[in-house]
C-alpha cells in the first residue's frame, strides 16, 4: 500500500481522491476490512490491528496534508489579494456606506419639516429601553426582542425609542423629532444583523392637536419621497407604545403591484409601524394633556429594498469590490 501518494497530492481536490481511493465505500483500506470476515479467528486479529494502524496512519497524513494544502491556498490568496495601502491613489477609495446614504436621505425629508434629530446612549437600562415604554417587566411583548444584557442590568438598546423617552423627560411639549441609530437584538440571518438601524419620530402637542390623520399625511408623504411612485396602505396592527396601532406597506417596488417573489406575491411590501402614542407613555415621563403619534422603520430594510441588497450580512463585511457599486 502506497501512503506516500498522500504527500505528493498537488490539490485539495487530488488529496480527496486518494482519500477516496484508500478510504471511500469502495477504498482499498475499506475492501481489505470487509475481507476480514474471510480469514481465521487468529488471522482475523492481527489483520484487523494492522488495518486499524493502516488506517489510523494513513487518516493522519491525509489531515496532515490537508492542513498544509489549505494554508498554501491561503497564502496565494492573501498574496494576490494584498493591498498596499502606502500606494499614492489619485482618486479617492470607497463609497457612502448604503445605510448612511439612506439614512441621510430619511433625515432630510424629517428635518425639512421642522424635526429635530436627537441621539442618545447605545447602553440603556431597563427604564428608558421597556418600562417607560408601557413594557412592564414579564410582560410577553419584552420575548419580541433578544436583548443584549450585561452582568449589572444594562443592556444594549433594542430601538431608539428610549431617546423619545429621554427627550420628553428633558423638553416640554410641543415635540417634533427622529431618533436616529444603531441598536441590537439577538439575531442573525439572510435579513438580520445584531447590529442594525432604525429612524423613530416623535409627535406631542396639546391634546387634541395632533391626530393619527396627521400621521398617515406626513407618513405617506415620506414613503413618496423615498420610493417614488407607490401606493400607500394602513394595516391595524399592536405595539404596546400605541394604540391604536398600525402597519404601513407599499405597492411593490419591483412588480409594481402585480406580485413578485420580493413582495412574496401580495403586491405590498411592509416597510413601517407606527400610531398614536399610548397614555401610559405619557404618564411614565410626566406629561399631561397632550396627544402624540410616533413611528419607526428599519433602515436596513429600506437600504436594501432602494439597492436591490438580498444578503444583509454582505453589507458589513466592508468588501471594497461590493462597496465601490455603491458610488
Ligand atoms: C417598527 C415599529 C414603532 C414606535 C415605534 C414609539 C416611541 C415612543 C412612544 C410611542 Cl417614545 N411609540 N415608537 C411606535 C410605533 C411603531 O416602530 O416596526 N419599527 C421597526
Amino acid at each position: 500500500m502506497d501512503l506516500d501518494q498522500i504527500k505528493k497530492a498537488a490539490s485539495l481536490e487530488e488529496l480527496e481522491k486518494i482519500r477516496v481511493s484508500l478510504l471511500g465505500k469502495n477504498g482499498i483500506i475499506t475492501k481489505r476490512f470487509k475481507e476480514l470476515k474471510n480469514l481465521s479467528n487468529e488471522e482475523k486479529k492481527k489483520v484487523a490491528k494492522e488495518l486499524n494502524e493502516l488506517k489510523e496512519k494513513a487518516l493522519e497524513l491525509i489531515s496532515q496534508k490537508k492542513y498544509e494544502l489549505e494554508e498554501e491556498l491561503l497564502n496565494m490568496k492573501l498574496k494576490s489579494e494584498r493591498i498596499d495601502v502606502t500606494l499614492f491613489n489619485p482618486k479617492p477609495t470607497g463609497a457612502i456606506h448604503p445605510i448612511s446614504d439612506t439614512m441621510n436621505k430619511i433625515i432630510d425629508f424629517f428635518t425639512k419639516l421642522n424635526f429635530s434629530v436627537e441621539t442618545g446612549p447605545l447602553v440603556e437600562d431597563d427604564f428608558h429601553n421597556f418600562e417607560a415604554l408601557n413594557l412592564p417587566k414579564y410582560h410577553p411583548a419584552r420575548d419580541m426582542q433578544d436583548t443584549f444584557y450585561f452582568k449589572d442590568g444594562t443592556l444594549l438598546r433594542t430601538h431608539t425609542s428610549p431617546v423619545q423617552i429621554r427627550t420628553m423627560l428633558k423638553q416640554k411639549p410641543p415635540i417634533r423629532m427622529i431618533s436616529p441609530g444603531a441598536v441590537f437584538r439577538r439575531d442573525y440571518d439572510l435579513t438580520h444583523t445584531p447590529m442594525f438601524h432604525q429612524v423613530e419620530g416623535l409627535v406631542v402637542d396639546e391634546k387634541g392637536k395632533v391626530s393619527f390623520a396627521n400621521l398617515k399625511f406626513i407618513l405617506e408623504s415620506f414613503l413618496i419621497h423615498m420610493f417614488g411612485d407607490v401606493k400607500v396602505r394602513f394595516r391595524p396592527s399592536f405595539f404596546p407604545f400605541t394604540e391604536p396601532s398600525a402597519e404601513v406597506d407599499i405597492s411593490c417596488i419591483f412588480c409594481k403591484g402585480e406580485g413578485c417573489r420580493v413582495c412574496s406575491h401580495t403586491g405590498w411590501l411592509e416597510v413601517l409601524g407606527c400610531g398614536v402614542v399610548d397614555p401610559n407613555v405619557f404618564k411614565a415621563v410626566g406629561y399631561e394633556n397632550v396627544s402624540g403619534y410616533a413611528f419607526g422603520l428599519g433602515v436596513e430594510r429600506f437600504a436594501m429594498l432602494l439597492n436591490r441588497i438580498n444578503d444583509l450580512r454582505s453589507m458589513y463585511e466592508g468588501d471594497i469590490r461590493l462597496m465601490e457599486q455603491f458610488k
